[in-house]
């Protein structure tokens, strides 16, 4: 017996959930004054049932949630404050979750946390009806917790419809126009909706001719969109080409600094909000790539982004513009030129000149969502400055959807990192923002006059949603979407435990799942690094086809102009990043790290060849050669990927056979896959070194 209650748009959708889960689960939903075992209210509705009475009614503690870890410097592990008396100051998103005398209660102050706390509710399944709990909030540690799609509307004739798209089509895209019939759209807002993100954009960063117009005339098809997914929390955002006041307003010129690219601009958005009243903002990927962008006019990245926060701030919307900004024609001779730092170079002596709206969105390593990088600098760079972190939920260079990749641990160790040390704040916290982070860097005595901000840029992901009916190609990449969304919300949250979560709701319970379960985590918890193991080494990057970058092709980008290179000849391999002899890029880290990763004795092994350029007879941290350890992992490796499909093999039966049978043909293609990396990499480095394997194990 469920009792909802409350108004607006979003409590309906509650009540319509409720509905639903009554039908199907045989209960009933409740009328104000009836019993109920689960209540789910808004803190404004009368009157409230005794049970939901009493928990408002208890003092309020101001300490819980997210503030918690905002103000300790780390956003990891607070937003699920702890709270006896939680109710108070929850916030648009937040909900207190209870159980007293036998009845659940979840309150909320607005009506997302309503359907938040319903989501969870959902989550913890029958254990939500079992003792009671002592009232706990909920509060996103981020704000804006966003999916960027790459999908063109056209499909484009080298990446497909959806740029770096596994999953089939575009879900909002289909033959040239919007998608006609939006259930599919509706039921991804769902499944968004219980992983906790609540924004999107809805066409790739490269903004080709057609996709330009979604700011102008096809704008009626992102207003559908945005339709579609506002029931569930989510707000709508747009990839915009810089150069538009010339390709759709007939402009001369897209100078940010221009008084007639302004007001274009400007009633530009005024039409946007004019349709879409709650649309999310603009994202921008400019000088970058071939995409147009400020420098053309002599003018920075600030100016640019200053100009469409601008124009966005009177409505409440913000600018998400990236900072992956280098140069993709570079002559791979000139060995001063180093990508990875580029991105710092170009941004970091900005910061402080960008308006509040404006958010710079840093990819979270300084190359490319490679298997393994170093946290980018960036994100200790600019204090004073909304930065977001960019993940790549779809996994280009991950294995493609093919290859099983749970990518969570990574994301963790990425959100866990502290670029000024133990003492110090780490990503998820500098992502989450809040003055209290900004003033610890103060207090550090490092640069920071920005005087604190409001909150931080938050978290985005490349999505990996597609028009295929498991929405991921891989059925199990659908754990890395769910995660995202939930790491987004408690970047602290445990990679297993998450694991747990996405396989409870995914598969029905029973004693075949607690089979399936013990499966999946050994398939599922180390599967990045055995991924890393059979492909590049040592945080070398790439050796991928270059195009599609799938596979291996060690020198595939070896003598191009796109700036990543392994250096390898007969005597090593690595790229010299350090200060002393190399690139200078180790010097764009605060310390510790700027002399962590510039000292050979103690740059961590998993990423020394980023650092460094090293003989094959280095010796590891791990007492191992640079060279045997090539040979020891890309075997172990891919004698792990057969034990992958092993595992899975097993367990036929315990799962829908379409589903296992999707999944056995990926495993094929993953263990193919590996066997030929490990083929081509042993081979390369032995024909380059002529050291033998110290095991005798065939290299061809
Ligand atoms: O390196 C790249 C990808 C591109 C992508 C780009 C980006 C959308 O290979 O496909 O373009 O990153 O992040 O902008």
């Amino acid at each position: 017996r469920t009792l909802v209650l409350g108004d607006g748009p979003l409590v309906e959708t509650v009540r319509a959930e409720v509905a639903q889960a009554c039908a199907r689960y045989d209960g009933t939903v409740a009328a104000p004054g009836d019993e109920a075992d689960l209540v789910l209210a808004l803190t404004t509705a009368t009157p409230l049932p005794p049970a939901a009475q009493a928990l408002l009614d208890e003092p309020a503690d101001a300490a819980s949630g997210a503030a918690t870890g905002a103000a300790s410097g780390t956003a990891s592990g607070a937003a699920s404050g702890a709270a006896s008396g939680a109710v108070g100051g929850l916030g648009d998103e937040g909900y207190v979750l209870a159980r007293l005398g036998g009845v659940t209660v979840v309150l909320a102050d607005a009506p997302a946390g309503l359907l938040y706390g319903l989501f969870h509710v959902v989550r913890l399944g029958e254990q939500a009806f079992g003792a009671d709990r002592p009232a706990r909030a909920h509060r996103p540690a981020m704000r804006r917790r966003m999916l960027d799609h790459w999908d063109n509307i056209d499909v484009h004739p080298v990446m497909g419809q959806v740029e770096r798209g596994y999953s089939g089509g575009s879900i909002f895209w289909r033959d040239g126009a919007a998608a006609g019939d939006l259930t599919r759209v509706r039921a991804y807002a769902r499944l968004l909706a219980a992983t906790g993100v609540n924004a999107i954009s809805v066409n790739n960063v490269n903004v080709h001719a057609t996709e330009a117009h979604l700011l102008t005339d096809r704008l009626g098809d992102v207003a559908a969109i945005a339709d579609a997914v506002r029931p569930y929390g989510i707000r709508v955002h747009l990839s915009v080409n810089f150069a538009s006041p010339i390709a759709l307003g007939g402009l001369a010129t897209a100078d940010p600094l221009d008084e007639d690219v302004r007001a274009w601009w400007a009633a530009t958005t005024e039409r946007v909000y004019a349709t879409i009243p709650d649309f999310g903002g603009y994202v921008v990927k400019a000088d970058s790539e071939g995409q147009p962008g400020p420098f053309a006019y002599g003018r920075t990245h600030a100016d640019g982004a200053n100009l469409l926060a601008g124009v966005l701030a009177p409505y409440g919307g913000v600018v998400h513009w990236r900072a992956f900004v280098y140069n993709h024609r570079q002559d791979w001779r000139d060995r001063s030129t180093d990508r990875a730092r580029a991105a710092f170079d170009h941004f970091a002596p900005l910061d402080g000149q960008f308006h509040d709206n404006a958010i710079v969105q840093v990819k979270h390593g300084p190359l490319d969502f490679q298997t393994r990088e170093p946290v980018s600098p960036v994100i200790a760079a600019m204090p004073a400055t909304r930065l977001a972190v960019e993940l790549q939920v779809t996994q280009e260079y991950t294995g493609q959807q093919r290859h099983v990749c749970y990518l969570a641990p990574m994301w963790r160790e990425v959100l866990g990192f502290r670029p000024w040390g133990q003492d110090g704040p780490d990503v998820a916290a500098l992502a989450t923002g809040g003055q209290a982070v900004s003033r610890s860097l103060a207090d550090g005595g490092r640069p920071a006059d920005g005087g604190g901000l409001a909150d931080g840029g938050g978290l985005v992901a490349v999505s990996n949603v597609g028009d295929d009916r498991y929405w991921t190609g891989h059925p199990l990449a659908q754990a890395n979407l769910y995660a995202f969304g939930r790491l987004a919300w408690v970047p602290g949250l445990d990679p297993t435990a998450l694991l747990d979560e996405w396989i409870g709701l995914t598969f029905a319970a029973g004693p075949d799942r607690e089979a399936l379960g013990r499966t999946l985590h050994e398939m599922m918890d180390g599967s990045w690094r055995t991924y890393e193991r059979y492909t590049a080494p040592l945080g070398v990057g790439f050796m991928v086809r270059p195009g599609h970058h799938y596979g291996p092709d060690v020198d595939g980008y070896e003598y191009t102009p796109w700036g990543t290179y392994h250096f390898a000849d007969r005597d090593g391999v690595g790229v010299d990043r350090t200060r002393a002899t190399g690139t200078g890029y180790t010097g764009q880290y605060p310390q510790p790290w700027s002399e962590v990763y510039e000292s050979l004795d103690t740059c961590p092994d998993e990423l020394l060849l980023f650092f460094h350029h090293v003989p094959y007879g280095h010796v590891l941290q791990s007492g191992s050669t640079v060279i045997q350890h090539i040979y020891d992992t890309h075997f172990a490796g891919a004698e792990q990927a057969a034990q992958t499909r092993l595992r899975w093999e097993k367990a036929e039966g315990l799962v829908d056979p379409a589903l296992w049978a999707r999944v056995k043909e990926r495993l094929d293609e993953q263990v193919r896959s590996a066997e030929e990396w490990r083929d081509q990499v042993n081979a390369y480095f032995f024909r380059k070194s002529g050291v033998p394997d110290a095991h005798g194990r065939r290299i061809h």
